[in-house]
């Protein structure tokens, strides 16, 4: 593990998010996802030198804090009830089994713990829960993330007051698609919570799933969605679909890895100073590309054994992999 002393842009000072004048047209996006591979990449590489160290890589660690038996219907998802997955339900875990397993991943290396839950939304009763395992993983000296569904006024300030850094809440896809996916709650659902954890001053974590069946079109109305918005988020997260048996989705046809690694040079180019998460689907894809997408200008990943429901490579494993590249987790460059 190389050990540098680089002093590049901390995601934590992101106040120049927004695309200043630059609205991107999903014909733009597509346009760029149709470049010769080369120039894509020439492109994304030019835009993430410009504004990172391109051999950082944020380590984030996840841990589902309530798993299983979710009122939502999302057609990629074992923790819905409407599909069948075979994955155990669990009620939410507590706070000490979760500043535990925030100890163990900062032990390994991980900067960033970010805390999931299988809820259409938190009830207030689990708010208080939640409050107590922010300020908890926070007094670790880690960043904290949640992503608890939706949000109201009253949760977003519950979690700002407990000094939460990001909340994840996907886009997942292109308004257009998206009701092919989820039915019961709508786009503007989404788009309205990350409006309120914005306004309350939180760093927003946004992303989608590729490989659901979408077009190249839709892949660009997705990008667009995220780029477009004044700011675009600290953090966007470019999952590849988990194909989980017993969710609809299971026997969906498998991306060309290539275009997976394409739309991490888009996000980048359009979002050039988000970090854009490699995410779930890690354990599916070749080092390979992987190292396409580093080179595409990934500069983050989840890391540790476990998603949420489904596996991620092991650690060890994982550093090998960024050792062989010559790269280093951004915590140690700090
Ligand atoms: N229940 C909350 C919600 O949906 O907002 C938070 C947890 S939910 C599991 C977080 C995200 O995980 C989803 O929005 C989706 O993008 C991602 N996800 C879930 N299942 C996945 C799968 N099989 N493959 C890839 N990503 C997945
Ligand atoms: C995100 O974009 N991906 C993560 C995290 N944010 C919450 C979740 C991936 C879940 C993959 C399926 C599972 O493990 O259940
Ligand atoms: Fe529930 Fe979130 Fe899974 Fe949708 S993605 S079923 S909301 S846990």
């Amino acid at each position: 593990m190389q050990n540098q002393t680089v002093k590049f842009f901390s995601p934590r000072k992101h106040q120049d998010l927004a695309n200043k004048n630059q609205v991107w047209s999903v014909a733009d996006i597509e346009a760029l996802f149709q470049l010769p591979f080369a120039d894509l990449m020439f492109r994304a590489q030019q835009v993430h030198r410009e504004h990172f160290d391109p051999n950082a890589v944020q380590l984030s660690t996840l841990l589902s804090i309530k798993t299983g038996g979710c009122s939502e219907d999302c057609g990629y998802c074992p923790q819905s009830a409407f599909n069948s997955a075979g994955v155990e339900n669990q009620k939410m875990l507590d706070v000490a089994a979760v500043v535990q397993a925030a100890q163990a991943a900062k032990d390994s290396g991980a900067d960033r713990f970010c805390m999931g839950a299988a809820w259409r939304e938190p009830s207030k009763e689990d708010m208080a829960s939640v409050v107590e395992m922010v300020k908890a993983v926070r007094g670790l000296g880690m960043e904290t993330c949640a992503t608890l569904g939706m949000l109201n006024d009253e949760n977003v300030e519950q979690l700002r007051a407990a000094g939460l850094d990001y909340y994840n809440h996907n886009l997942d896809t292109a308004p257009e698609f998206y009701g092919d996916i989820i039915t019961t709650r709508d786009y503007q659902d989404r788009l309205d919570t990350l409006e309120r954890v914005r306004r309350a001053g939180m760093h927003v974590c946004s992303g989608g799933i590729v490989g659901m069946g979408e077009n190249i079109t839709q892949r660009a109305g997705l990008i667009a969605q995220l780029a477009n918005m004044q700011p675009y988020p600290e953090s966007v997260p470019i999952n590849n679909l988990v194909k989980v048996e017993g969710t609809p989705l299971q026997d969906t046809a498998e991306i060309d890895p290539l275009d997976f690694v394409r739309t991490i040079a888009v996000a980048r180019i359009t979002m050039p100073r988000a970090r854009v998460r490699l995410s779930a689907g890690r354990q599916q894809m070749s080092e390979t590309v992987q190292a396409l997408c580093f080179l595409a200008g990934a500069n983050s990943m989840f890391y540790g054994e476990q998603l949420l429901t489904t596996g991620n490579p092991d650690v060890a494993r994982d550093r090998a992999m960024l050792d062989k590249l010559g790269m280093y987790p951004f915590a140690e460059t700090h």
